[in-house]
């Protein structure tokens, strides 16, 4: 936790603004919103701003959201914390929200996209009141896993295994909140409020994940009871269930990494079968974080390293053998049926399989005429159709295929320098190409 803003306490309710991480039980943000509120005998609330419109999301990942934040509000109740739903900007509604219920103090939770940081900075200036903001999405909360940019992997695994005891612990139990908030609270509209949305509605929900917090729980389960296992030997074969498909509850915040990563622990499996998956989901998720959180320029080329920029540049005027416009590829129009299989999964599934995002990635690098441009569609196509789109992760694996960040130099090669080569012959060795293809491309 840190405080964003001091201010003088009034006489309301502690208010938790909930953001990224959505849920109610686990989250370390509306944990300390209820000590708070108990030092000072306060009523607790939750509010969420939903906003017309976020970095391109579509119906797809709204739909995911707004069914999880309808568990939460359930959940919530019952522990006597009203949820509120404001629709609009939150650089508006959250200091018209403060001052009207007269809020003692704010609380909202962690997110390294510029995005949040413009609101936070925002609200910040408009209230007089203390705003903290926690940590509630990482283990070691990303300012103290490490001060800067790390290069990679290998110089940020060992400041966070240093610091993981400390902060992977139990959760406590969100107490049922003694003190109850007397003012007028309407029945949340959820349908009223999704019509203030401004989003694409052609991208229709997907089928094979059901959002929410409990849903999110019993995927983890079943991820370790058949799947860790197999986890080593199945991980990159995209014809194989074997990924825990976590990331978009994870990406909501309808379950913490905290908790996957409890469970793991506790599970039986050798150490170096669940050192695998906290690698990805320890290590590398938090190091997306620490990407977003230090790089400003997370999205662009920019923020490539040195030796990559200058190599990509080297090779700008490099014959494409192929040439795609942002539609071929978004509509799997190229000559690759094994990349056209891939998109058509991203499009199906909403969750295209972790092995096959850097093939796809490679090779909109390889057919398009710039790495701006590559950026561009590769960003546009994840966050239009991923569920956990919009993610530091997704930004983070996007500046990998193009930039090489947080990876090295390979052998120099037309189009992409020195930056890491990826072709079909790699994915021959790995899995049944022809499986994959029929799987999604009828
Ligand atoms: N956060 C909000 O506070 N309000 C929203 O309306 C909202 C919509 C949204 C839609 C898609 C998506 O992928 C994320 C969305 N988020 C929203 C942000 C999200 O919860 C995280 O805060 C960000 O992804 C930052 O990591």
């Amino acid at each position: 936790m840190r405080l964003i803003a001091k201010g003088n306490m009034k006489r309301g309710p502690m208010v938790y603004w909930m953001s990224r991480d959505q849920r109610a039980k686990e989250n370390w943000a509306l944990l300390f919103t209820q000590d708070l509120a108990q030092i000072y005998h306060s009523p607790v609330i939750v509010v969420f701003c939903l906003v017309p419109q976020f970095l391109g999301a579509t119906f797809r990942q709204y739909h995911f959201m707004v069914e999880g934040l309808k568990e939460v509000e359930k959940t919530l109740a019952e522990k006597n914390i009203p949820f509120f739903l404001l629709t609009g900007l939150p650089n508006k509604k959250i200091p018209e929200f403060v001052k009207k219920h007269k809020v003692s103090a704010l609380v909202t939770d962690f997110s390294p996209l510029r995005i949040k940081k413009e609101w936070k900075r925002e609200v910040a200036q408009r209230i007089d009141i203390p705003f903290y903001e926690v940590d509630a999405h990482n283990i070691v909360p990303c300012w103290t896993a490490s001060p800067k940019q790390e290069y990679g992997a290998y110089s940020f695994r060992p400041k966070i295994h240093r610091t993981l005891p400390e902060f992977l612990e139990n959760y406590p139990r969100l107490k049922r909140h003694p003190i109850t908030w007397k003012g007028e609270k309407e029945k949340t509209d959820w349908g009223k409020s999704m019509l203030t949305l401004k989003i694409d509605q052609t991208v229709p929900p997907v089928d094979c994940l059901k959002p929410g917090e409990k849903r999110a729980q019993k995927i983890l389960r079943d991820f370790l009871r058949n799947k860790l296992l197999f986890y080593d030997k199945d991980r990159n074969d995209p014809t194989k269930d074997a990924q825990s498909n976590l990331s978009p509850y994870i990406h909501f915040g309808q379950i913490s990494a905290q908790r996957i990563a409890l469970e793991v622990l506790k599970s039986s499996f050798a150490r170096e079968l669940t050192d695998l998956f906290l690698e990805e989901l320890i290590v590398r998720r938090e190091l997306s974080d620490n990407f977003c959180y230090y790089n400003p320029d997370y999205d662009s080329i920019k923020a490539f390293p040195s030796w990559a920029k200058e190599t990509l540049d080297k090779h700008r005027r490099d014959r494409r053998e192929y040439l795609y416009t942002q539609d071929q590829l978004e509509y799997g129009h190229t000559h690759d049926p094994l990349w056209n299989a891939s998109q058509m999964e991203m499009v199906k599934r909403g969750k295209l399989h972790g092995y096959m995002r850097m093939y796809w990635g490679k090779k909109i690098m390889e057919w398009t005429e710039s790495p701006e441009y590559a950026m561009k569609i590769a960003i546009y196509l994840n966050d239009k159709y991923e569920l956990d789109g919009r993610d530091p992760n997704g930004y983070t694996g996007i500046a990998w295929c193009m930039g090489g960040v947080h990876d090295r130099a390979w052998k120099e090669r037309d189009i992409f320098g020195k930056v890491r080569y990826m072709n079909y012959n790699g994915c021959k060795s790995k899995f049944n190409i022809k499986t994959y293809i029929e799987k999604w491309l009828n």
